[in-house]
């Protein structure tokens, strides 16, 4: 017991550091930042040895993953999607002290109040720190198709969910979104739009199948306790033989910035090697939300060396990041559903980023074009 507890020590005070290779427009860190060796002991063993004289695990965790983030007070939190080896997952909160190294569970994870038709699965938590003063948490809420045919144990329908809590202990739970289609990835606007709260929303007729549906959306809700989709407009599209060809969603809530809003999304295509999730960044006019003004060709980060791996290969995913008041932005994502990282840049790079690098021109000659177009940029300038 005592080598547990020692082992899990040294993983929790490890240090991390900034890998120095990069491509100036942000920085991957060496160590996940959490894993499913970060969850506490308490929660996978029995320590009774009366009860469990082996000492085995007694309830396994899979993977910590696809985590919302949020600055409180001196602390980073990460909102993690736990787990369990039965396939649930769940939300637990972990915190450090410098964003990059040392995240701590909270002791107990959250015990979601129920709504009336309660979910079998709850994932991916956004949080949004809102101009109501509160912070709102919302994540996938999904169970099993109720008219699945007999046998289609593989059907499932997403909704909505939503709590919010302002001490981020006790968390109240509003009814699910209201919505004519199925919703993933659903993201609340931290500032009211004509009065009202805004939603960037994700309506698809399926998981891996967006049917006619697919994009982001955007929506006005009159009152968040009875939130309910009436309209909803796409406001960045999937496109053919882009990153985000299949499918698309929002990431965590967009940051805001003198330049206007800024965006971080997950474009999924397919290729023989199945689904392939990148991250891709875009800006939206500080008036008017849903109005793309820059959106950079290609992804901004794709699975890399060992994050290629895990329990659903070739993914990265992330629904958190956090904008420090100098500038600096966390870039909280999992790898391949399994394990949390970070990445580090500011606000002025990403910024640089989404307004200074080619839109995607939609053709391989579009993309030669660009290209000579920095060669000869080049040479003038090389010459002087
Ligand atoms: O397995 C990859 C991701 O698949 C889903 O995301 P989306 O609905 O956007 O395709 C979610 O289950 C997500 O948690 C997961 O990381």
């Amino acid at each position: 017991m005592q080598k547990l507890f020692n082992k899990q020590e040294e993983l929790l005070n490890k240090e991390n550091k900034k890998i120095e290779k990069s491509n100036g427009i942000f920085q991957r860190w060496e160590n996940p930042v959490l894993t499913a060796a970060h969850t506490p002991l308490t929660w996978r063993y029995d320590f009774d040895p009366d009860d469990n004289p082996n000492l085995l695990e007694r309830f396994g965790i899979n993977g910590v993953f696809n985590a919302g983030a949020i600055r409180w007070g001196q602390k980073y939190l990460l909102v993690a999607r736990v787990e369990g080896c039965d396939r649930k997952s769940f939300f637990a909160i972990a915190e450090s002290a410098n964003g990059t190294s040392n995240f701590r569970f909270w002791e107990k994870p959250l015990l979601l109040p129920d709504t009336s038709n309660p979910e079998t699965n709850v994932y991916d938590m956004r949080l949004t720190a809102h101009a109501d003063g509160w912070i709102y948490g919302l994540f996938g809420a999904e169970r099993k198709d109720p008219a699945a045919a007999a046998g289609a144990l593989s059907s499932a329908v997403a909704a909505c969910g939503i709590v919010r809590t302002r001490d981020m202990q006790n968390w109240e739970r509003l009814p699910n979104l209201k919505s004519a289609s199925q919703q993933r990835n659903v993201v609340l606007h931290p500032e009211f739009v004509d009065g009202r709260y805004a939603l960037y929303t994700c309506p698809q007729d399926g998981f891996i199948d967006a049917g006619k549906g697919g994009g982001i959306g955007w929506a006005l809700i009159d009152d968040i306790k009875r939130a309910e989709i009436k309209s909803e407009k796409i406001i960045n599209y999937r496109q053919y033989h882009t990153i985000k060809e299949v499918k698309n969603g929002e990431g965590p809530a967009p940051i805001k910035t003198a330049y206007g809003w800024l965006h971080l999304a997950h474009g999924v295509r397919a290729c023989a090697a199945g689904l392939r999730y990148v991250l891709y960044l875009y800006m939206t006019d500080l008036q008017d939300p849903s109005k793309v003004i820059a959106e950079p060709g290609g992804y901004f980060m794709a699975p890399h060396a060992k994050e290629r791996i895990g329990d659903v290969s070739n993914v990265l995913f992330s629904n958190g990041w956090i904008a420090d008041s100098d500038g600096s932005v966390f870039i909280y994502y999992a790898s391949s559903d399994t394990r949390m990282h970070v990445a580090t840049s500011t606000v002025e790079k990403l910024v640089d980023y989404c307004f200074n690098t080619a839109p995607d021109g939609g053709r391989s000659r579009t993309s030669v074009e660009t290209v000579i177009r920095l060669i000869e940029k080049n040479k003038l300038n090389l010459k002087k």
